[in-house]
C-alpha cells in the first residue's frame, strides 16, 4: 500500500488544483521578493556614500507613486482572480446532492455513515478510486477540524452547521491526517485513515460492512458476548445483530476490520485490544471509562472482538 501524507502529493483532482493555485502564489511571490530584493541590493551599491557627493533630494514623484500603486493592485486582482477561480473548481455548492459518505465528529473519534448502502462504521474512511463523492462533515460535540493533507482541503466541523467536501480520488493507497482544531484533551490522537480503493474492493467492503456481526465462534467469543451485554458496552457501543441503542462510542459491528484502534491509537492486534480493555485511559485520554474487567473478562472480549471481521 502506497501511503500519502503531505500537501505536495495530492491524491485527488481538487488537491492538484490546489497545489496548482499554490505553485502560481509561490511563483509570483518569489518574483517580487527577486525584483525588490535585487533592487535594493543595487540601490546599495550604486548610491553607496562617496566622498564629495550629495544625495539628490526631491519633493514628490507622481509617475512613481501611480506606478507603485497600480501594480501591486494589479497583482492583488490578479491572485484574487486565481483564489476564487481554484475555489469554484474545487469546492462548488453541494445544495441538493445526495452525500456519499457523513463522517461526524466526536470527542475523539470520527462516526461514519454510508447512507445510500447503509453502513455504518468508524475511524476509517474507506472510499472508492475515479468517482466524485460528496463528503458531508457533522459535529456529534465541539469543533473539530478535518485534515488530511493529500486530499487538499482542510474542513472545520461545527456544531449545527454542517460542512461538505467534493472529492474525486485519483489513485489507490492510505491518505493519512488528523483533527487540525483542538478539541480537548484526546485530540492530539483524533487521527484519520483514508483508504482508497479500486472501485471493486471497495464494493467488496461495502458488501463486508453490510452483513450483521458474526457470531461467536467458540467457547471463549460466545463468553465475551456474555461480557459485552453485563459490562455496560452496549450503553455506547452498537454491533449490528447483537444490540444496536449504543449511540456515543464507535459501532463495533467490524472492528475487526479495522487497521487501527481508538481512531489511530493503535494498530489493532489483540495485545493492543486488550491493553485497550484493561485501561483505555492509559491509552489516550478519552470518552470510554475504565470498565473494571478482569483479566479473564478482557480474553474474553478479545476472543469475541477479535472475531468481528
Ligand atoms: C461510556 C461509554 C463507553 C462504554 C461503557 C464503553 N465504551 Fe468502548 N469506547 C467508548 C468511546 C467514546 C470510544 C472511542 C474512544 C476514542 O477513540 O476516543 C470507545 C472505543 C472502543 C473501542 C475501539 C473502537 C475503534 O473503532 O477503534 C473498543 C474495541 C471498545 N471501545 C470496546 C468496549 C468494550 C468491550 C466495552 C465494555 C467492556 C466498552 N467499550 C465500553 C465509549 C464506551
Ligand atoms: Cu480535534
Amino acid at each position: 500500500m502506497d501511503y500519502f501524507t503531505s500537501v505536495l502529493s495530492p491524491g485527488t483532482r481538487q488537491a492538484v488544483d490546489i497545489l496548482r493555485a499554490f505553485y502560481i502564489v509561490l511563483g509570483v511571490s518569489a518574483f517580487i521578493f527577486a525584483v525588490v530584493a535585487g533592487l535594493s541590493m543595487y540601490a546599495l551599491c550604486r548610491f553607496r556614500r562617496r566622498e564629495g557627493r550629495e544625495p539628490k533630494t526631491f519633493r514628490e514623484n507622481v509617475r512613481l507613486e501611480v506606478l507603485w500603486t497600480a501594480i501591486p493592485l494589479l497583482i492583488v486582482t490578479g491572485l484574487f482572480v486565481v483564489a476564487v477561480w481554484i475555489m469554484s473548481l474545487v469546492n462548488p455548492p453541494a445544495l441538493g446532492h445526495q452525500p456519499d459518505l457523513t463522517v461526524t465528529a466526536h470527542q475523539w473519534w470520527w462516526g461514519l455513515r454510508y447512507p445510500q448502502p447503509g453502513v455504518t462504521a468508524a475511524n476509517e474512511i474507506h472510499l472508492p478510486v475515479g468517482r466524485r463523492l460528496l463528503l458531508r462533515f457533522e459535529s456529534g460535540d465541539v469543533i473539530h477540524s478535518f485534515w488530511v493533507p493529500s486530499l487538499g482541503q482542510k474542513i472545520d466541523v461545527i456544531p449545527g452547521h454542517p460542512n461538505h467536501l467534493w472529492l474525486t480520488l485519483e489513485r489507490p493507497g492510505v491518505y493519512l491526517g488528523a483533527c487540525s482544531s483542538f478539541c480537548g484533551m484526546g485530540h492530539g490522537k483524533m487521527r484519520i485513515r483514508v483508504i482508497a480503493q479500486s472501485t471493486d474492493d471497495f464494493n467488496t467492503w461495502i458488501g463486508s460492512q453490510q452483513q450483521p456481526a458474526s457470531p461467536p465462534s467458540a467457547a471463549q467469543a460466545a463468553k465475551g458476548v456474555g461480557v459485552f451485554m453485563e459490562k455496560n458496552c452496549i450503553n455506547c457501543h452498537s454491533i449490528a445483530g447483537l444490540v444496536t441503542k449504543g449511540r456515543v462510542a464507535p459501532d463495533l459491528t467490524h472492528v475487526a476490520s479495522r487497521e487501527t484502534l481508538a481512531a489511530g491509537a493503535l494498530t489493532n492486534t489483540p495485545e493492543n485490544l486488550s491493553r485497550w480493555l484493561r485501561d483505555p485511559q492509559s491509552v489516550k485520554d478519552c470518552n470510554m471509562p475504565d470498565l473494571g474487567l478482569s483479566d479473564d473478562q478482557v480474553g474474553y472480549l478479545v476472543a469475541y472482538l477479535g472475531g468481528l471481521k
